[in-house]
C-alpha cells in the first residue's frame, strides 16, 4: 500500500494513503510498549488536528508500531509511568512540566468530524485501553489484550475511560473491568461488544484500510452528523454543542441562510419571506 509520511515526528508515525481520504497515526515507543509521554500526545494531537482539518481525509486510523524488539506486540500500555512526576499532577515531559493531555486527545478524537478506527494488537492497557475506547470502531487482532491497570497504579480515569466505557459493555462489566484490573482477550473484548471485529494479526492493517475505503464509499455530511448524533446522546452539553454547531454548517449552506448573509453584505433588509415554514 502506499503510504506517505506527512511529516517527521519522534514518537508517532503520520502517514497518509495518498488519493484515499485515510490517514494513519501509528504510536512510535516500542520499548515501553507504545506507552506515551506528553510528548507523544502533543505529536498525536498535531498528526490528528491536520487530519480533522484536511478535507480530504474521512478516516483516520490509529495503531501501535508492532511487532515489538522482542518480538510481542502492543497498541499502547498507556502513559509512561517512569516519566509521571512524582506527587506531581501528571506525566513531565521534555518541558518537566506535569500534564495530563491525553484528555484533550480524547475529546479530539471523539469530537472530529471524521471516523478514527482503534487497530489494537497485543496490549491495550490503561490510558491506552481509553483510546481505543474513545474511538469510533475498534478491529482488534487476534493477539489482542484488553485492560484498566489504574487502581493498582495508582491512577484512574473517571471520564470517557470508565462512564462511556460503561455505556459500552455495560455498568456491571465497566465495573468488573476497573476494579479488578483484569486482562481480557480478543474474543471476550469481542462477546462484551468493546471491539467491532477481530483478525488474525497480519490481516490487522488490512482489514482496517478496507473498513475505511468502504466508509469513504459513504456520505461525508451523513457520517458527520451521525457522529454528533451518537455523541450527543452521552456528551451533555459538550455533545448538544456538537449537533447544534453541526446544523449551523448545514444552514449556511443553503439558500436561506445565504440570503441573510447576502442582505447584510448588500446593506438591504433581508427577503426572508420566500421561504416555505415546512410543517
Ligand atoms: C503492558 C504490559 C501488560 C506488557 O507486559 P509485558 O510482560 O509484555 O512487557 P513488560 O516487560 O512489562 O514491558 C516491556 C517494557 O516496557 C515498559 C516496561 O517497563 C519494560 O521496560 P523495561 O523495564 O524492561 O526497561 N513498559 C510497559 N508499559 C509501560 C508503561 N506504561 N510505562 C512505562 N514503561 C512501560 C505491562 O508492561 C504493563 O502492565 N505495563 C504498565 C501498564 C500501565 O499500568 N499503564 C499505566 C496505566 S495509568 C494510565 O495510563 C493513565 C490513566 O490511568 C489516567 C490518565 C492517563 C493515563
Amino acid at each position: 500500500m502506499n503510504w506517505t509520511k506527512v511529516r517527521e515526528f519522534e514518537e508517532i508515525v503520520y502517514e497518509k494513503l495518498e488519493g484515499e481520504g485515510i490517514a494513519r497515526v501509528t504510536i512510535n515507543r516500542p520499548h515501553r510498549r507504545n506507552a506515551f509521554t506528553p510528548d507523544t500526545v502533543a505529536e498525536m494531537i498535531a498528526a490528528f488536528t491536520d487530519a480533522r482539518e484536511d478535507p480530504s481525509v474521512g478516516v483516520v486510523l490509529l495503531t501501535g508500531a508492532n511487532p515489538q524488539t522482542d518480538g510481542k506486540y502492543a497498541f499502547c500500555a498507556g502513559g509512561d509511568q517512569k516519566i509521571r512526576g512524582h506527587q506531581a499532577g501528571g506525566y513531565q515531559g521534555k518541558d518537566g512540566v506535569p500534564r495530563l493531555n491525553v484528555l484533550d486527545l480524547q475529546k479530539l478524537i471523539r469530537s472530529m468530524p471524521k471516523v478514527v478506527i482503534a487497530l489494537v494488537a497485543g496490549y491495550a492497557i490503561g490510558g491506552g485501553h481509553v483510546l481505543h475506547v474513545v474511538c469510533d470502531l475498534t478491529i482488534a487482532a487476534d493477539n489482542a489484550v484488553f485492560g484498566q491497570t489504574g487502581p493498582r497504579v495508582g491512577s484512574f480515569d473517571g471520564g470517557f475511560g470508565s462512564s462511556y466505557l460503561a455505556r459500552i459493555v455495560g455498568q456491571k462489566k465497566a465495573r468488573e473491568i476497573w476494579y479488578l484490573c483484569r486482562q481480557y482477550n480478543a474474543q471476550q473484548a469481542l462477546d462484551m461488544g468493546l471491539v467491532n471485529e477481530v483478525v488474525p494479526v497480519g490481516q490487522l492493517q488490512e482489514e482496517g484500510v478496507k473498513w475505511a475505503r468502504e466508509i469513504m464509499q459513504h456520505s461525508p455530511l451523513a457520517i458527520r452528523l451521525l457522529k454528533s448524533a451518537f455523541n450527543a446522546d452521552v456528551d451533555g452539553q459538550q455533545g448538544l454543542q456538537e449537533l447544534a454547531g453541526n446544523a449551523t454548517l448545514l444552514y449556511y449552506l443553503t439558500e436561506q441562510g445565504d440570503e441573510g448573509r447576502r442582505a447584510y453584505v448588500e446593506k438591504r433588509a433581508p427577503d426572508f419571506r420566500k421561504f416555505p415554514w415546512l410543517p
